[in-house]
């Protein structure tokens, strides 16, 4: 057994639908906790360095709109991301998350349960779980900060930066 953190993104079809709560009372059925959680506005380079690995699929670019949220407008184009730690946390997620095709997962599955493939053929699952350790690392350190997550296993370090710009409460 050994201690994972992953990934979970509540992609925008999810925040839509107002599927949070219930994506995340399934989620607690793991017992696993929640080290780190916040909504964010998705920008075309964080949804196309996120999803990388599939830059050369026909879908892509369906894809970088989709987790931009692009096609349910202002008030929808977000999504909630969550980092999750548990043992063995990243096979026990993907099992209740369900497989990437919502059509072939799992009916008792959160996404063989409220997913749906689009006319255009995008695969909207409505949530994202990071699939092995190597991309649940990679995927953490992407969406969030060191100091927004309360429990670190991977290394940090110390820097001291100048003439910062940062926006604070006025
Ligand atoms: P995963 O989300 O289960 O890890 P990936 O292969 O990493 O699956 O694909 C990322 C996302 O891209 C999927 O969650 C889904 O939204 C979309 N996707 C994957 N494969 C296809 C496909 O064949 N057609 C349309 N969309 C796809
Ligand atoms: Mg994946």
């Amino acid at each position: 057994m050994s201690i994972e953190q992953l990934l979970i993104l509540v992609k925008p079809d999810g925040v839509k639908k107002s599927l949070t709560g219930n994506i995340l009372t399934k989620l607690s059925e793991t017992r696993m906790l929640i080290i780190g959680a916040k909504t964010v506005k998705v920008n075309k380079e964080l949804a196309e360095r996120h999803y990388c690995q599939l830059k050369d699929k026909s879908f892509f670019g369906e894809l970088v709109d989709y987790i931009q949220g692009k096609i349910y407008g202002e008030s929808w184009n977000r999504v909630l991301a969550f980092v999750y730690q548990g043992n063995n946390a990243i096979a026990r997620m993907r099992k209740i998350v369900g497989t990437t095709n919502p059509e072939e997962a799992d009916p008792m599955s959160i996404r063989g349960a409220y997913g749906r493939i689009t006319t255009k053929g995008v695969y909207e699952n409505v949530v994202h779980c990071s699939s092995d350790s190597f991309e649940a690392e990679r995927e953490i350190k992407l969406w969030f900060k060191p100091d927004e997550i309360v429990k670190h296993i991977y290394p940090t370090k110390e820097i001291v930066l100048e003439k910062e710009v940062k926006e604070v409460w006025a």
